[in-house]
């Protein structure tokens, strides 16, 4: 077996954190060691970070500052999970990652794709996720799936347009790429995004097995 870093991502809502719980039980049936792992967050310092990004604030977050702390967590969650399971050939589950970061800072805060790749190449080096699932719905359903869950953290206080920018941003990536990522209709009902995912399952376990 080898490692495989898998990164799930989507708009709010999405069904990124349902989905990934669902899809290691499935690999893990077939012996595979799983860390399931998040960003922003995924160590202790790390999910620090995540509370400072998350936490509405009477002080306005500048863009810079929250570009700088996604990528201080990430550099935290790199060093501290995933490249030590990645070293030990574990497959990693991520819910976000730096694509979150193209979608959400640079479609959704308007920051240049090029600033974003430098701070990439700077944390992360040659390492890229093997495979990406985006989770793609319309920003209001799944901005409605968030709001049911309560108050709304600092991302999710943006306007439809930032989040219609987010998914585009999402799309696009994908368009480019589309050998990297695999886009899955999130709009329908549970049962079946997680008959896409059973669908993908054989590749996934290809991959892995080398
Ligand atoms: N961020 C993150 C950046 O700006 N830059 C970055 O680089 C990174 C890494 C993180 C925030 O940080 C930002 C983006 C985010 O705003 P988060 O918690 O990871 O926050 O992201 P959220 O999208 O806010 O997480 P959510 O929990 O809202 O979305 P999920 O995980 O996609 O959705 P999930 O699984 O919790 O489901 C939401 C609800 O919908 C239901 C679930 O039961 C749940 O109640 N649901 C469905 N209902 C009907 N049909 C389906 N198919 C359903 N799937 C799920």
């Amino acid at each position: 077996m080898s490692g495989l870093f898998v990164t799930l991502e989507g708009p709010e809502g999405a069904g990124k954190s349902t989905n990934r719980e669902y899809l290691a039980e499935r690999l893990r049936a077939h012996g595979v060691e799983v860390v399931l792992t998040r960003e922003p967050g995924g160590t202790p310092l790390a999910e620090r970070i995540r509370e400072l990004l998350l936490a509405p604030s009477a002080e306005p977050m500048c863009e810079d500052a929250e570009l700088l702390l996604v990528f201080a967590a990430r550099a935290q969650h790199l060093a501290q999970v995933i490249r030590p399971a990645l070293a030990r050939d574990a497959v990693v589950l991520c819910d976000r990652f730096t694509d979150a970061t193209y979608a959400y800072q640079g479609g959704g805060r308007g920051l240049g794709a090029e600033r974003i790749a430098r701070l990439e190449t700077f944390v992360q080096g040659e390492l890229r996720p093997d495979l990406t699932l985006v989770f793609d719905l319309p920003v209001e359903v799944g901005l409605s799936r968030a709001a049911a869950r309560g108050r709304l953290d600092r991302f999710e206080q943006e306007g439809l347009a930032f989040f219609q920018a987010v998914r585009d941003a999402y799309l696009a990536r994908a368009r480019a790429c589309p050998g990297r990522y695999r886009v899955l209709d999130a709009g329908q009902p549970l049962s079946g995004v997680q008959q896409a995912l059973d669908a993908l399952l054989p590749e996934l376990l290809e991959r892995i097995r080398g």
